[in-house]
Formats: structure tokens, sequence, C-alpha cells
């Protein structure tokens, strides 16, 4: 029956039944969170850094109401240059489905659609969280009720820095997903290097970090866990900067009554054009360097067990 929905492609399958590692991509960053033709760029580097340590990649979306693990070239055109691109989460995923609409999926969707085919590791820029003034609006991100459900690897660059960071990583310890550090003390704070929040243990080595994942499924932890790998230094935004930049950005979409699922997409875009690109030029960067980081990992994995 799940045949009748899933398109995988034959070598991410054979990737699957031969425990060759595999990595997933989202697609909501090629559609709603980077600008074209940037986003196409990224989405193939991306690509090819998980290829460059032996690793398949999978993109995940949906075309035309078929769930797509790995795209095509022709699919991702089509999410990176529509602007009329469903943004999928948790919620819609189904209805997507049944208007047969093109769809991209966010971190929720993607690794509940990489679980089900057997994907352990997704990379991917910085993940949903909860929303300043979420007292107000009760704006949380499904991403972390799904990753408090799905076992997957993660790994991020942290929360989107337009979040309140202080809640969201409450929220996760509420929800049981760890937060891994590789190789960093503090949680990142996706543009920016890191926040003043503490890991709950930074891992010096591939070897090591994958011993724990093992011993997770020994112990049969069913949540995600979330691998924090900060942007490259000399991408880093400082984070004053990057606070003015979001209050003004708040302000902007406050006057323009945009909110729910439109909010996030605004407010990046708003923020690289207050920043003149060099928050967009960190966004590349970090998600070029979790996939890299991911695929080691993926491929460390499958050697211990
Ligand atoms: N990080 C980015 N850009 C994005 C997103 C994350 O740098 O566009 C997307 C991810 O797909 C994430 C989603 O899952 O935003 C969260 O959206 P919401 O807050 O509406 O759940
Ligand atoms: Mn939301």
């Amino acid at each position: 029956m799940l045949n009748l929905n899933f398109d995988i492609t034959d070598e991410i399958q054979y990737a699957l039944n031969n425990n060759v590692p595999v990595v997933a991509l989202e697609s909501t960053l090629i559609s709603h969170g980077l600008p074209f033709p940037k986003n196409i760029e990224v989405a193939k580097e991306s690509i090819e850094a998980i290829r460059s340590n032996n690793s398949v990649p999978a993109t995940i979306g949906i075309i035309n109401g078929r769930i797509k693990i790995g795209l095509s070239k022709d699919d991702m055109n089509i999410l990176a240059e529509n602007t009329n691109i469903d943004k999928v989460s948790i919620h819609n995923l189904a209805i997507s489905l049944s208007n047969k609409t093109n769809g991209a999926t966010t971190v929720a969707s993607t690794i509940y659609l990489a679980s089900k085919v057997g994907i352990k590791f997704f990379s991917t820029g910085g993940i949903g969280g909860v929303h300043i003034d979420s007292e107000n609006t009760f704006d949380v991100s499904s991403d972390l009720n799904q990753l408090s459900k799905t076992t997957m690897y993660v790994i991020c660059s942290g929360a989107k820095s337009i979040l309140d960071i202080n809640k969201t990583y409450e929220k996760l310890e509420t929800l049981g997903i760890s937060r891994i550090g590789f190789n960093t003390d503090y949680m990142p704070g996706f543009w920016y290097y890191q926040t003043d929040k503490k890991v709950d243990y930074n891992y010096k080595s591939t070897d090591e970090l994958t011993k724990f994942l093992i011993i997770r499924e020994i112990i049969k932890q069913k949540s995600s866990v979330l691998i924090f790998n900060p942007v490259p230094k000399e991408k880093s935004i400082e984070k004053n900067l990057m606070d003015n930049w979001l209050k003004q950005s708040i302000k902007t979409a406050n006057e323009k009554s945009i909110n729910g699922k439109e909010l996030t997409p605004y407010l990046i875009k708003e923020i690289n054009k207050l920043s003149n690109n060099k928050t967009l030029e960190a966004n590349i960067a970090l998600i070029v360097n979790n996939a890299l980081l991911a695929s080691k990992l993926a491929n460390k994995y499958f050697k211990l067990i």
C-alpha cells in the first residue's frame, strides 16, 4: 500500500538494502528558505558534499502528489523555480498528496517520510522551534513534536535564529530530544556560532558520537537526536547585529499581519535583505557543512553496526 505513494530512486533503494549510508535532505529550504537561483546551487552542493563521502543523498519532496525519496533534476527545478509550492509539514501532508500538489517538505515531514523508508541520517540548516511571543500566538513548529516521535539523527546548526532559543532549548529537553554538540560546548545559534545554552554532551569524534547513537538503539530510545554543528566561524554573524535585524523584521511582519507558516520564510527573507545577504551566506555555508558532517557520521555508523 505504502509503495503506491512512495517513489524511491533505484540508487537509494539499493543503498537502503545494502547498508550503504544514506543522508536525507529537506526541500522547504529550496522552495521557501533560500532565493532562486542560490537555492538550486545549495541543493546541488549539499548533494555533492554527501557523495564526496561515499554516501547517497536523498532529497525528499512531493511532486504532483507523489512522495519522492530522491528528487530528479527536473523535480528539483520545479521546487526551486516556482513560487506557489506548498510548504508541507505533518498536518497537511496527506492533503498535498490527495490534491496532487507540488510540495516542499519541512524538517517534520522529511524525517517522518525518511524514517518510513529506513533512512537514519538527515541534514539541514536549522530546525523549527518555539517562536518569540508564543505565549500569545501558540506558534510552535511541529518539527519539535515530530523529532520526539521519529528516530532520526539530525545534523543541524541549532534552531533558526528567529526563534525563542531559550524556550526551544527547554522544549527539546522536555520532549526527550538529546542536544548533542559535535566539537562544541554550546548550542549554535544558526547564523551565529554559539548561544549560551550548554549542549547535553560534546562529542569530539565521529567514533565516540556514533557509539552513543548505537547505545541509544540498544536501549530502544525512539526520539531523534540533534547533532549540532556550528556555522563555519568566518561566516558567523554577530549576535547584536542579528538581534537588530530580527526586531525590525518582526515589526514589519506584524504590520503586514504575516503569521503562521508564512512567518518563517518572511523573516528569513527580510533579514537577508537587511544584512546585505550576510545571513544568506552564513545559511549556505552551514547547510553544506552540515551535509558533509552528516555523511561522515553515516559512514562511521554503517562501519560500526
Ligand atoms: N531553516 C532554514 N530555512 C527554512 C527552514 C529551516 O534556514 O526554510 C524550514 C524548515 O523546513 C523547517 C521549517 O522545518 O522551516 C519550520 O517551519 P515552521 O516554523 O512553519 O514549522
Ligand atoms: Mn509555525
